[in-house]
């Protein structure tokens, strides 16, 4: 009998590592564009991760001069006190703290400037090292020009991380293996038209090094999900299973007709990832830390056991984790702010969707003529104007400020929402109606939620009862 229970063990062992393993490497890489976290939200985020079994951060925010446009330039005294703390931290709480750098603008790759590159990165790598970072990331995306064409040799791109990684392991017997994104770091832009892999994708996959790990966005920048085959055929292309860099719920391209950025919030959950032979997850984050946590949390969930991971009850578990009385009025609003788009991005479930499939049956029905029960709709309108104030009202100082503007525009939409249910109810548009969407424009600089539903019944609304008043 005792020598079945190894072999009984190994049986349970095996079946777990193939259906509910966690992927090794997991965690965040703050890569956004624009206003860059705090050194207190980043430490705060250490805590976070451990508390969620998280086990890596990368640091490449692209707005520190240091880490990107001016690579080169050594940090600051005080940046780099600062950055000691954050290693201390995170290894105090079981992170690996990953430094990454962004060279691609202007790196040179040979001859007298490249050995002199070369040693610039050791230093900037050399002073890391001195305050404990044992983990490096050299990051080249984001180096097309205006014609969205890149100029980037993949061997020679290859050939410097690998050069790069020799180096760290002789002057370094403890530095982790290098970690990158190449410059063609999705899918479609490996391929061209017909499927054929570009000669700069196949370089730099047959060069590189099999051990640094490659991170991949998945078939676009920011796309609605990862099938299994997409991720197989993005690990044929490369010969080795690629680690993934996924773009939610970052919202640095939700810009405004201003330039604003981080208009809209993601507050939805991680869904659409592939449940097998994921070797490394990382998040990209929205700029608003503390909302970013709802995404992230459901993320440390996928990415703890993908195989067994459903996104609507980790959404609601981890709303309710977090935001505890006010758990309801939250997932109230979210809702309405999940999906993220525009004409290159696509990611997160669709906005309210019981709200758009009520506004698209009283839509149709008045259209045709017909009456409709108003009953479910007028409902979740209230619920939302109610939602909007408890959450102005109870919300922490810090959390607020990263969404007042988005709660003031879902009460609006709401008014607006109960003001176009009245105008179809008495077929006539009530003349507010228009004001108060006039009003919501003048704010969507700075807000945006709930497009394809509670913002979409307001202009069918007046579409439909405008073009009535004109026959
Ligand atoms: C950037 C990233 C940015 C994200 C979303 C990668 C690998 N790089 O288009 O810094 O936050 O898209 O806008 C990116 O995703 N490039």
């Amino acid at each position: 009998m005792k020598k079945f229970v190894p072999l009984i063990f190994s049986l349970i062992l095996f079946s777990s590592t193939s259906f509910a393993a966690p992927i090794p490497l997991r965690g965040v890489v703050e890569g956004f564009y624009g206003e860059t976290w705090t050194f207190e939200n980043r430490a705060d985020l250490m805590n976070f991760c451990r508390q969620h079994n998280l086990n890596a951060y990368i640091y490449a925010p692209k707005d520190d001069p240091y880490h990107r446009e001016k690579w080169r330039t050594p940090y600051p005294e005080e940046k780099i006190l600062e950055l000691q703390d954050l290693v201390d931290a995170a290894k105090e709480n079981g992170v690996r703290f990953i430094f990454a750098i962004s060279p691609g603008l202007d790196l040179n790759y040979s001859g007298k400037k490249g050995d002199e590159d070369f040693k610039l990165l050791l230093r900037k790598i050399d002073s890391m090292y001195n305050i404990g970072v044992r983990n490096f990331a050299i990051f080249f995306d984001d180096l097309k020009d205006s014609k969205g064409k890149h100029h980037e040799d993949g061997k020679q791109q290859a050939n410097f991380l690998n050069k790069l990684q020799s180096t760290l392991r002789e002057r370094y017997r403890d530095v982790e293996t290098l970690i990158t994104v190449p410059t063609e770091y999705y899918r479609l832009d490996m391929v061209n038209g017909r499927g054929k892999v570009n000669s700069y994708t196949e370089d730099f996959a047959a060069n590189l090094d099999k051990k640094i790990i490659v991170l991949y966005t998945g078939e676009g920048v920011v796309c609605a999900g990862i099938s299994e085959e997409d991720f197989q055929a993005a690990n044929k292309i490369y010969g080795r299973d690629l680690g993934i860099w996924w773009n939610y719920p970052v919202n640095d391209y939700s810009l405004t007709a201003g330039g604003k950025r981080n208009a809209k919030l993601a507050l939805g959950a991680i869904e659409k990832l592939p449940a097998q032979n994921v070797q490394a997850i990382f998040f990209n984050p929205m700029s608003q830390y503390q909302l970013s946590k709802i995404a992230l949390a459901t993320g440390a969930e996928y990415a703890n056991a993908p195989a067994v991971y459903d996104a609507e009850i980790s959404w609601n578990k981890n709303i309710e984790l977090q935001f505890g009385k006010v758990a309801d009025a939250m997932k109230i609003f979210a809702i309405h702010s999940r999906h993220m788009e525009n004409n290159w991005a696509k990611c997160g479930a669709d906005d309210a969707p019981e709200f758009a499939l009520e506004a698209q049956y009283i839509i149709s029905s008045a259209r045709a003529g017909r009456s409709f029960n108003s009953t479910e709709i007028s409902a979740m309108i209230d619920n939302m104007e109610i939602a909007a104030d408890i959450l102005l009202e109870n919300l922490t100082p810090e959390i607020l400020a990263e969404c007042k503007p988005q709660l003031e525009q879902f009460k609006r939409i709401a008014q607006a929402d109960r003001l176009a249910l009245k105008s179809l109810q008495n077929k006539k548009l009530d003349p507010q109606l228009k004001n108060l969407r006039e009003e919501i424009s003048k704010y969507e600089s700075t807000a945006i939620l709930s497009e394809k539903a509670a913002l979409k019944f307001i202009d069918d609304t007046i579409n439909l009862l405008d073009a009535k008043n004109k026959r």
